[in-house]
Parts: structure tokens; sequence; C-alpha cells
């Protein structure tokens, strides 16, 4: 070691003196020392645990040991709702295996952790695939992610400000997206939205700590509704184990026969009904204090509906299983169209399948954004996977208005076609960003730090149910208000 600090002082001695600086050897100096201290972010060991998601399912968390000491760690989430063009993930066992033969390669190129892109990029080669299948798609993000916090603690920054000075873009608390009634894949209520989410209203420019509070008034007043649905007969669950969904919103089982307050004709719109109620016996007025937004998941009911028709999904025809009836594109445009009117919606994701639009010889997707794109965010998640060429393709096309971001769908963090390249085109095309968990998460609050770093529109990670006997939805909003705290020096 004392070998090479010799020899890259040397060497900052020729190239100062080859410069015109008048202060020589300070430059010297400090060209050195910055070439040591970069030696010191070298990766010194690699490994891949299994870990465990907040559904029991094992996951991995990767682990990179630097040679001055400094740790980064990563766990990876997991979807139930996936869209076909996300990332591969590969079992445990062969990500463990990979991550060695990954960490081995890392070492030998003796590239320093601050050196982001290289490294995303340069494990996108080892893997050789679009879809990173070879080594897995959960194995190079979790590297990818631990590797970024380890750059964060060697530049001595916090990891929100790492990531805002990586991606370029100045930081911004996000809103909180959360989820308060969970159906879909999600639960087993009968609910075929996938999620009901409410949004604190911007326009209130209340404080993260507040927006929490708001959401938990509102939480526990729609539980004392839907407990009060219970008691008259128009609710039931699953067991009461169930009664929380995935992501800990409200899991009800609405029974068949309810009659509808005047004007609501499905119980999909009869949970916007409940949900305003409790709002509004928390204190709270819809589209002054909070707004409301859905996240439709419409893959499966399209799928739903293909597999009543014996189809495969990319070769149906097209159409919606809503509340057992086979809906059309039109007929759900339509639908939101009112909804958004009567219940201010301010955002809608994946109202639509992925197989709804030009690709597959469609024009759902083209003509929901022309019919209400201008009045409501309409979120690409399914459709753009948080993948460059989907995103490229989708602002051709004119389709949405905004993009859901799960690092794990796209595979690396940064690099050519990383996350946060999708991040910064869609931002110059004018699309909102929505920073997002997947339904099986761990207490790993990440996407914290990036939503705040790449000043995200929306932060989307889950209900106030009961954390147990993990607290990974909740721990990202408590990370959102310590970078809050951290911004405003507040204790
Ligand atoms: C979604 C996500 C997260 P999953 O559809 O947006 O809510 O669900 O992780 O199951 O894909
Ligand atoms: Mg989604």
């Amino acid at each position: 070691m004392l070998n090479k600090i010799k020899l890259w002082l040397g060497l900052g001695f020729i190239l100062s003196s080859l410069s015109s600086q008048p202060t020589r050897l300070t430059y010297a100096v400090e060209w050195g020392l910055r070439r040591v201290k970069e030696g010191f972010f070298k990766i010194e060991a690699l490994t891949v645990h299994k870990a465990y998601d907040s559904r029991g399912k094992e996951t991995i968390e990767a682990v990179v040991s630097l040679v001055n000491g400094i740790v980064g760690r990563a766990k990876v989430p997991a979807g139930a709702s996936t869209g076909g063009n996300e990332a591969a993930t590969v079992p445990v066992d062969v990500a463990l295996k990979n991550a060695v033969a990954i960490g081995e390669r890392l070492k030998k190129e003796g590239i320093s952790v601050t050196a982001q892109n290289l490294i995303d990029d340069r494990m996108r080669e080892y893997d050789g695939t679009s879809d990173l299948h070879n080594l897995g798609g959960n194995t190079i993000v979790g590297i990818s992610l631990a590797i970024a916090r380890a750059g964060a603690l060697a530049k001595n920054l916090s990891l929100w400000k790492y990531l805002s000075q990586l991606a370029e873009i100045e930081p911004k608390l996000p809103l909180f997206y959360m989820n308060f009634l969970n159906g879909g894949k999600h639960s087993k209520a009968n609910l075929e939205f996938q999620e009901t989410i409410v949004i604190p209203d911007p326009r209130r420019k209340f404080t993260p700590d507040r927006w929490l509070q708001m959401g938990k008034d509102v939480f526990k007043k729609l539980g004392e509704i839907l407990e009060e649905e219970r008691t008259a007969g128009r609710v039931g669950y699953f067991d009461e184990r169930a009664k929380f969904g995935d992501e800990r919103g409200y899991a009800p089982i609405f029974s068949e026969n309810i009659q509808f307050p005047e004007g609501i004709t499905t119980r999909t719109e009869y949970t916007l009904y409940l949900l305003v109620k409790a709002i509004e016996k928390a204190g709270y007025k819809i589209g002054e204090d909070f707004a409301l937004a859905w996240d439709v998941a419409a893959n499966t009911l399209w799928e739903r509906a293909a597999e009543k028709e014996k189809k495969k999904p990319e070769e149906y025809e097209g159409g919606y299983l809503f509340e057992g009836e086979i809906r059309s594109t039109e007929w759900m445009i339509d639908f939101y169209k009112k909804m958004v009117e009567k219940y201010k919606i301010s955002s809608l994701e994946d109202p639509l399948s992925e197989w709804d639009w030009g690709p597959y010889g469609r024009n759902g997707w083209e003509n929901l954004t022309k019919g209400i794109g201008d009045k409501v965010q309409l979120v690409l998640d399914d459709l753009t996977c948080t993948n460059l060429g989907l995103l490229t393709e989708a602002i051709k096309r004119g389709v949405g208005n905004a993009i859901l971001i799960k690092t794990n769908q796209n595979g690396t963090l940064a690099g050519k076609p990383g996350t946060l390249a999708v991040i910064k085109l869609a931002k110059e095309r004018g699309y909102r960003i929505v920073v997002s968990h997947r339904s099986g998460e761990t207490e790993d609050d990440f996407i914290a730090d990036l939503a705040v770093g790449v000043a995200a529109d929306g932060l989307k990670t889950g209900g106030l149910g009961p954390q147990e006997p993990m607290n990974e939805r909740l721990r990202k909003y408590l990370r959102v208000i310590e970078i809050w705290k951290e911004i405003t020096r507040l204790p």
C-alpha cells in the first residue's frame, strides 16, 4: 500500500509540473490523495445472502464491503402483479452463485464503487441479455443498490443527496401515495381494482409528518366504517388474518346482494364512497386535503377475461373482467371519466392493460390519454416496466403522462438503460414520476431516498395496517420524514 501511495503522489507531482499551477505541491498532494482514497473505495468482498420479504417469501440481500471497511447493503423486493417486460428473476440459490461470479469480475476490474454508471453497465455486459435472465435482474439490482449505498458512504453523503448528484436532479420531497384498500392479486378481497389510494393534497403545503398523521386519521376512520359495514352484514373477511392485504390496506369482501346508496352501481365505486366518508369523518375534505387515486392493475382484469375465453392475453381481442361482466375498453374509459369527475380522482395507474395499445394493434391507451389525459394523471406501470425502450415507445405513441418507477423492474440503478436514465427521459418529456415499492417488500427503505433524490412527484408505498412481522411500508414514509428533517435541519 505504501508503495502505491508513493506512486500516486509521485504521479501527481509529475502531472502538476506539467500544468501551469503555481501551487504545484498542494495540487500534487491533493490529486495523489484523491487517487489513494479511491483505491480504498474498491470492492473487497461482494456477497449475497438469503432474506425474506413481507409475504414470507425468499429473496436476496446484497452486501458489498470496501477496502476501507465501508459496507453497503440492499434487499430486493418482489411483485405479484408483474408486467410482461420486467427484468428476469432467478431463484435465490442461483442468485447466490451468480453474485459470486459478478463479485469476482468486479473486483478484478478494480472499479471504485463511486463509478455507479460504469459498474451497472459492466454488470449488464456480464449478463449479455436485455432482460438480464442469465445472471438475474434480482441479483444485479441487489448489487447495484448495495453499490450505491456504499458509494454514498464513501462520499460521506446521505443516500438521497448522493442519488440526486448521480442523477443530476435537484431533490424534492415526494407526496405520499397511501394504499388503503387492497384488491386484485394483493388480497382475498372481492375488489377487482388492486389499490385504492389517498394522497395528501399538495396545495395545502403540509409537511410529511403531517401527511402521515392525516393518513393515520383516515385509516382509523375507514377501519371503523368497515366494522359498521360488517355489523350491518355488508362486509366480511376471508379470515381475521386476511383482513389486511399484502400492502397493509384493508381487504374487505363485500356481500353479493348489497344495496348500494342511490347513484352507485358497482362495488368499486362503493369503496370510494366509503373512503370519502372516512376522510370526512376524520375532519378532512376531499379535493382540499386529499385526492384519491387508483392502481387498477388492469392486466389482471384483462388476463381474467382472456382466460374465460381461453385465450392468451397478448392474443386476446380485448376486454376486462370487471364485477362479473366482460367490459370493453370504451366502457372502462367512460367509467373512469365519471369517477374522476365525481370523486376528484387525481391519478389512475394501469387503468388499461399492457396489451391495449398500438404495438398490439389496439388503441385503448391512445384514446384514454386523448380523452382524459389533461384532467388526470395516467401512470404507466406494467406497460413500461421502468424500461427505457418501452418508455420511448410510449412517448412516441403519446400514451400516459406519468411513469411508475421500480428499480427491480429495470435491473440496475444507473448505467445507459438504467432506472435513472428512465427517470431523466420521462422528466425531459414532461412525464411525472411516481417511485414505487413492490407488493412483496422488505424493510429496505432505499426507495424513499430515491424518490427524494430524483424529485419524484409521488412515493407509493402501501397502507398503514399492522406492520407485522416487519414494518416494511411505514418504514419508507418514516424515512422521508427523516430526510425532510435533515433537509430543514429539524431535530
Ligand atoms: C404495482 C405493484 C406495487 P406488484 O402494481 O404497482 O403496488 O404491485 O409489486 O405486485 O407488481
Ligand atoms: Mg401498478
